[in-house]
């Protein structure tokens, strides 16, 4: 069983360092705004963190809008906050926010607000890797608004004849920014869709060693030249599609995925099989926050860009307009 060979600590670690982030990112963000808008992936974390775990450290990651478990795993948090507030210290010097930003330093695929439009570059990755003959497998994380995109069949497809070394995983949190995904399709599991020949897996993404797991042996395959594979995570994010918008679903149905909270679920399962004790985790917990809150005292000191980084950037780079926050 996979959770034998699992560092549960750092799993663990890994977990709660999303969730604290994007509790932390809602605190603020409700608080006193952030520029960047938060698209919450709260609920939805055993998806990117345990998809991350069994990887390889130049293996390449393509998060879709909503993994940030994907960036805060292979970024130094302060970096991603810099990027957040659009300060000096950011990754593009103030320029955007930290939102679709690529790092080649980090291995991560960047992409644009277009949903589904990193999922062909993602396999343009794969082919290099492939032709540069060495062993890096690559990721990409994608919603099920994204599988409705034509960009799904042609990525699908090429790595497929290709047997290109990538894994698919769809982010099924059965709703798209305000419609159920049962209204656009006639299939229960998005798997259904994918055809093209290649092999795919229904994971319960609320489950972290599950996505381990999955995640491993499609990275094996990937690696081995076996080609791709489709993981098809089933998760419910907690908060609205963003920050700005209105809650479309029903209350019930979100309590009900919340009894399955990733996190607590874990951590459940650890203390029975007495694989770490209540006094591990809090210390865990407790340098977490430290470092969030730390990463987010620097941003709310540092310095917003000059008008100078701004030109060719915003035609209006007047800085007391551009210092609005969306909030
Ligand atoms: C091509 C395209 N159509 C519509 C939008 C507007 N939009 C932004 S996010 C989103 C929903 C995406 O749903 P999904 O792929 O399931 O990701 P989730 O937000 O659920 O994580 C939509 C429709 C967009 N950004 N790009
Ligand atoms: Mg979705």
């Amino acid at each position: 069983m996979v959770h034998e060979t699992i560092n549960h600590t750092e799993l663990l670690e890994d977990l709660l360092l999303t969730r604290r982030f994007e509790e932390k990112v809602l605190e603020v963000y409700q608080d006193r705004g952030i520029r960047e808008l938060p698209h919450s992936s709260l609920g939805q974390e055993a998806v990117g963190v345990g998809a991350c775990y069994p990887l390889e450290d130049d293996d390449l990651l393509a998060p879709s809008l909503r993994t940030r478990a994907a960036m805060l795993l292979r970024t130094p948090v302060e970096e991603i906050v810099a990027g957040m507030y659009g300060t000096e210290s950011g990754p593009s010097s103030g320029r955007t926010t930290e939102h679709h930003m690529g790092s080649s330093e980090y291995g991560i695929l960047g992409t644009t607000g277009m949903i589904g439009s990193h999922l062909n570059p993602a396999v343009g990755a794969a082919l290099g890797n492939r032709t540069l003959d060495n062993d890096r497998v690559t990721v990409v994380f994608f919603g099920d608004g994204a599988s409705q995109r034509g960009e799904f069949h042609s990525a699908l497809n090429f790595a497929t004849v290709q047997e290109l070394p990538v894994v698919f995983v769809i982010e099924n949190n059965q709703w798209t920014e305000a419609m159920s995904i049962d209204k656009l399709v006639d299939v229960d599991d998005l798997a259904d869709l994918a055809g093209h020949g290649l092999p795919t897996e229904i994971v319960d993404g609320q489950d972290v060693e599950a996505m381990v797991e999955a995640t491993a042996e499609a990275a094996d395959r990937a690696r081995s030249g076996d080609g791709p594979t489709l993981l098809e995570a089933k998760t419910y994010r907690y908060r609205p599609h963003a920050e700005t918008m209105p809650e479309h679903r029903d209350e019930a149905t979100l309590e009900a995925w919340k009894d399955r909270d990733p996190v607590e679920m874990y951590i459940d399962r650890l203390l029975e099989r007495d694989q770490i004790t209540e006094a591990e985790i809090e210390s865990i917990d407790e340098q977490l926050q430290t470092t969030i809150d730390d990463a987010f005292d620097m941003a709310e000191s540092d310095e917003l860009p000059d008008e100078e980084t701004l030109y060719h950037v915003y035609k209006d780079t007047e800085i007391d307009h551009w210092k609005g926050v969306a909030k």
